[in-house]
């Protein structure tokens, strides 16, 4: 399987995430390409490739323009303001504020367009965000005009963006950027499967309302875990995209046993559903000793969701999302990987 990769990913070296009310080194660090690229060297996993640069027209299909605006300026303008750190958001239009007037301060476009206070926004973080999105077009382009896997050794991640907002480490949407871009060359329909052990709340929001993308996500519940406002169950779409959004919250503590069989499901609706193409948004925060999540993932359980993959058949787009486990972190992405192709030759 091809890989996509590009040093640009390691741009953002952001030092500060408020976690637990202090500012910790972030989670989500540029070792983590590192790794998974040796991991990748090493198992023979086929060759590395570098991206195209596709320009903003992709992304410009799935966030507005002025959240776009806002994350390449955001870095000089907090700058030329003098602040020391880095910029992070601290007050929101919430339940009691309808925040309709996009404010004019940094600090309140900050707000506007933030989800959550996790993420800094640094020196790098566009050109990285760029990179990220131009390795997820380049992967699902491979396995559209091929029909073979790819990987996209994506940095950062994705599936936390929505149309206009940054967060859970992610600033544009790569696997709806890339799920998009299929369906512009030529597809009907594409499932975006997301196994991230957080609910990829911005896919769903992207494409809530629509039926040439099925979005499925097994995540922890977000009565207990990270994003906390979406990934309920009982959220399946709207209008026509009703019936193309399906979630599969899982209490923390959960096994590879019960996993599973929620993935089972989801795949047979990706069957239903007549699929071209599948986009899944590869984390590994599943995994049993990742730092911030709560799910009992070994290695070996990743290798079988591979093969379990492998069974639908479909050209196949693997994204990186999180994982922060960062030592395990090569292990257990290219064990999903290898996994698949094993059960493709099966
Ligand atoms: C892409 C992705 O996986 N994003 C996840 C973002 C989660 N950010 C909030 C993390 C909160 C961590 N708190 C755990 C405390 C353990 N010391
Ligand atoms: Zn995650």
């Amino acid at each position: 399987m091809l890989t996509f990769h590009s040093a640009a990913t390691q741009q953002r070296r952001a030092r500060t995430e408020l976690d637990g009310g202090v500012l910790v080194t972030p989670y989500e660090c540029p070792e983590r390409v590192d790794l998974v690229l040796e991991r990748v060297r090493r198992t023979a996993l086929g060759e590395v490739r570098e991206p195209d640069d596709f320009g903003l027209e992709p992304v410009l299909a799935i966030h507005d323009r002025d959240y776009v605006d806002f994350l390449a300026g955001c870095w000089d303008e907090w700058q030329s303001l003098g602040r020391q750190g880095e910029a992070i958001a601290w007050i929101w239009p919430t339940r009691t504020m309808p925040g309709d007037v996009i404010p004019e301060h940094l600090d309140g476009r900050l707000g506007h367009y933030a989800l959550s206070a996790d993420t800094s926004i640094c020196e790098g973080t566009i050109e990285s965000a760029q990179a990220s999105k131009d390795i997820a077009l380049s992967a699902v382009r491979h396995s559209l005009t091929t029909g073979e896997p790819a990987f996209g050794l994506c940095r950062p991640p994705g599936h936390h963006a929505a149309t206009d907002q940054f967060g859970g480490y992610c600033f544009f949407n790569n696997a709806a950027i890339a799920a998009q871009y299929a369906l512009d060359h030529g597809l009907g329909r594409v499932a975006v499967l997301d196994i991230d052990f957080h609910h990829g709340n911005g896919t769903q929001q992207i494409f809530y309302e629509r039926d040439d993308v099925l979005f499925l996500s097994l995540h922890g519940d977000p009565r207990q875990c990270f994003p906390y406002f979406l990934g309920h169950a009982e959220e399946t779409g709207r209008g026509k995209g009703e019936g193309f959004n399906a979630n599969y919250p899982l209490p923390p503590g959960t096994d590879f046993a019960t996993w599973a069989s929620a993935l089972d499901d989801a795949l047979a609706r990706i069957r239903a559903a007549g699929c071209e193409l599948l986009v899944v948004s590869l984390g590994v925060d599943a995994f049993e000793n990742d730092p911030i999540s709560e799910f009992k993932l070994t290695s070996d359980d990743f290798s079988e969701v591979g093969r379990r993959l492998a069974g639908l058949g479909l050209p196949t787009t693997f994204l990186l999302e999180g994982g922060y486990a960062v030592e395990e972190i090569g292990i257990n992405v290219v064990n999903v990987l290898s996994g698949f192709e094993a059960g493709t030759a099966a």
